[in-house]
């Protein structure tokens, strides 16, 4: 097992990550940007190391900084959190370079898994369901147009280095595809450096539904089931919760065992989460992210299983603890991510934290970094923390949610505790009938507004 590791980010995950390094009993070494020097990360750590000013390309994000952090304080383990580095397959060869351990997956597959197309080709390969689309990259426009008319109209275009929205056209209409593959090719060129496009079959209203999943590299991985994560608002999850009220459990095993199959034939390492779009009863791939995610308490909720404790173990070498078997699941979780952000504008609201008082009693969870007398910096993501509610059915599950919403009280900035606690009496919500763009409808609508 490691001795120490070095947390190579900030805020709630950062916290999160030094709690199952306490669990294990490994030493952890806080690192933090000057705006950051009295963060939660940075007291609980057994060691902090300042690494640079607050814009992340200079702290969180510079990785001489982090390797000269880790040679003085002689962590031999990295755990990049999610975002930042996380992703990042040069990051964790360098660590390699340098014989630091990166606690995430293989620089392969998260090269693999970054180029959109490859990932498809390749789940598609593995026996994963895939949108239906074109085979690889758009060679001319003439095939794109037979590809249209082949897979049928609407048809999205997207950038194989996309991935979070960016990048991506709807084409309704045969006569606006030229014109929509020249503003795409542009735009990817201009965001990713890489024009290079694909196109798939437009689904109008699916669910996004996640698989999470966990191997050791050897040829040994299983499935911790699905999040419903379909309430978004601009490619950023606001509400997530497992299981889908959409699957039941055949269907969970299936998909779910589908992806675990896959993961071992690549010998996965590490924590990932198989992306789809769910709808008519079809799951269709999307993408693989390749670390530890924002939303994964849900599942930790639901299996008892510390998928972060898991994440450091089979890093170190060892063999996964768990069989699929092992794995039960129980009752239901959801999640609400609470922003420092005007309910209805949603502009960033940082600033000191007046009054906290977060939500207690069984069931309830509160992963979050800031505690009272916090100011929050305006450099990073807003997130002010993570309400994870737990319950033996959704209802009781959905009851405790509202409940513990009324109890919050974040004073002094503007949250999304508002948002939320409307969400959780919308009947919609209740009754578990939602889609990918139903968060951004009802909030056109207006719903919020006074
Ligand atoms: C799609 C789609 C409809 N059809 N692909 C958006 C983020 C990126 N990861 C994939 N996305 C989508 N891909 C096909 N073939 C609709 C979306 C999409 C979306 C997906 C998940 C959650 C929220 C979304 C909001 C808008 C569009």
């Amino acid at each position: 097992m490691f001795d120490k590791i070095l947390i190579a980010n900030r805020g709630e995950i950062a916290l999160r990550v030094l709690r199952a390094c306490k669990e294990l009993g490994i030493a952890a070494v806080a690192v933090h940007s000057t705006a950051d020097a009295d963060a939660m990360h940075v007291r609980l750590a057994d060691e902090s190391v300042c690494i640079g000013p607050p814009p992340a390309k200079h702290s969180y994000l510079n990785i001489p900084a982090l390797l000269a952090a880790c040679e003085i304080t002689g962590a031999d383990a990295v755990h990049p959190g999610y975002g930042f580095l996380a992703e990042n397959a040069r990051f964790a060869e360098i660590l390699a370079e340098h014989n630091v351990h990166f606690i995430g997956p293989l620089p392969e597959h998260m090269r693999l898994m970054g180029d959109k197309i490859a990932a498809k080709r390749a789940a598609k390969e593995l026996g994963i369901p895939t949108v239906p689309g074109s085979d690889g990259a758009i060679g001319s426009d003439a095939e794109a147009h037979r590809l249209a008319r082949d897979i049928g109209l609407p048809v999205m275009i997207k950038a194989a280095a996309g991935g979070g929205g960016r990048g991506m056209k709807v084409v309704r209409v045969e006569n606006e595809l030229a014109a929509a593959l020249d503003m795409a090719r542009a735009e990817a060129k201009a965001a990713f450096g890489d024009g290079t496009l694909y196109l798939e079959k437009y689904l109008e209203r699916p669910r996004h539904i996640e698989i999470q999943i966990l191997g050791d590299g050897k040829g040994h991985a299983i499935h911790l089931g699905e999040r419903d994560c379909s309430l978004q608002r601009r490619h950023q999850k606001v509400w997530e919760e497992g299981p889908s009220p959409a699957l039941n459990t055949a269907m969970r095993d299936e998909i779910g065992e589908t992806v675990a199959k896959a993961m071992r034939a690549i010998n996965y390492l590490s924590v990932g989460t198989v992306e789809f779009l769910y709808e008519d009863g079809k799951f269709n791939f999307i993408e693989m992210n390749t670390r530890i995610q924002v939303e994964h308490p849900v599942t930790e909720m639901i299996t008892d299983i510390d998928l972060v404790v898991e994440q450091i173990r089979v890093a170190a070498g060892n063999n996964l603890a768990l069989t699929q078997s092992e794995v039960t699941f129980h009752g239901h979780a959801i999640e609400c991510r609470v922003n420092a952000e005007n309910p209805v504008s949603f502009r960033p609201s940082p600033g000191r934290i007046i009054h906290y008082h977060p939500p207690g009693g069984l069931g309830v969870r509160i992963d979050s970094a800031v505690y009272h007398g916090y100011a929050i910096p305006p450099f990073y993501d807003s997130l002010v923390g993570k309400l994870i509610v737990r319950g033996k059915t959704r209802s009781e599950c959905l009851m405790r949610l509202r409940r513990a919403l009324d109890e919050f009280v974040v004073e002094g900035i503007d949250t999304t505790l508002p948002l939320f606690r409307a969400l959780a009496r919308e009947t919609n919500i209740i009754d578990g009938d939602y889609h990918i763009h139903w968060l951004e409808e009802y909030l056109a609508r207006g719903a919020l507004d006074q």
